[in-house]
């Protein structure tokens, strides 16, 4: 009888083994530059953009900062960015819901990371996916805000799970909109008593300062 074999594979273990290796790799090139990489996620609207843009108004006066945008279709949310005087990176994803490791490090060949000491990753808008693939980034920051109800944080455990650091964007909003931000915050605690949770408007600039020192910046 011929030899026969069968392998199984474990799809989630091949796919995110292999994304972990591309990330180490980034990692380990963002090291070797000395620039600190934040990996912004969080779902459609959320501020993302508005909060990046508040962070680069304070930092680029001293600091070298590069956004890296990842959009299905568009480079709009860059060249926000770029019009407060940052350089810019587009992914254009097409159809995938979220960067991976590969993307960035192919999006950032024939960049000289040594220019920069602070990278700005907006995630594609989406707050299940991205979580998922690390792209070697010192830390995962969720945007969260406060128009999309009160229950993302407990139907999304695992995004949360997966953040280094959780902003709830929108704070202006809340009295308007009658929204307990406290019962938001205790929503985040009952799965991270730990984490980190910053308050802000990326609006009217409240919070960005607090933001900033917690992401020791
Ligand atoms: N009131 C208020 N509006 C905000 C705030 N931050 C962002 N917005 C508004 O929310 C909308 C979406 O903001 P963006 O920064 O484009 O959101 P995003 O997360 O980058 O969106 P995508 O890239 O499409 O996923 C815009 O109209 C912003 O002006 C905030 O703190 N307060
Ligand atoms: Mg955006």
């Amino acid at each position: 009888m011929a030899d026969r074999k069968t392998v199984s594979i474990d799809v989630r273990r091949d796919l995110f083994g292999a994304n972990d290796d591309v990330a180490a790799l980034n990692a380990e090139m963002f090291r070797e530059h000395g620039v600190r990489v934040f990996d912004i996620m969080g779902s459609v609207g959320t501020g993302k953009t508005q909060l990046i843009e508040a962070m680069c108004d304070r930092l680029s006066q001293q600091y070298r900062v590069l956004m890296v945008a990842g959009d299905l279709a568009t480079r709009i949310d860059a060249d926000r960015v770029g019009s407060h005087g940052v350089d810019t990176v587009q992914i254009n994803t097409g159809t995938a819901c979220h960067l991976d490791a590969r993307m960035v490090r192919v999006a950032l060949r024939g960049v000289d990371l040594s220019k920069y000491d602070i990278v700005f990753i907006e995630n594609v808008g989406n707050l299940i996916c991205p979580a998922g693939y690390s792209l070697g980034a010192e830390k995962k920051v969720v945007v969260v805000s406060i128009t999309e109800g009160p229950y993302m944080i407990r139907k999304h455990p695992l995004t949360i799970k997966r953040s280094d650091a959780v902003v709830i964007n929108k704070v202006d909003l809340a009295e308007t909109l009658e929204f307990d931000v406290d019962a938001l915050v205790r929503d985040i605690r009952a799965v991270d008593a730990n984490l980190p949770v910053f308050r802000v408007s990326a609006k009217t600039g409240d919070g960005i300062d607090d933001l900033m020192a917690g992401l020791g910046l």
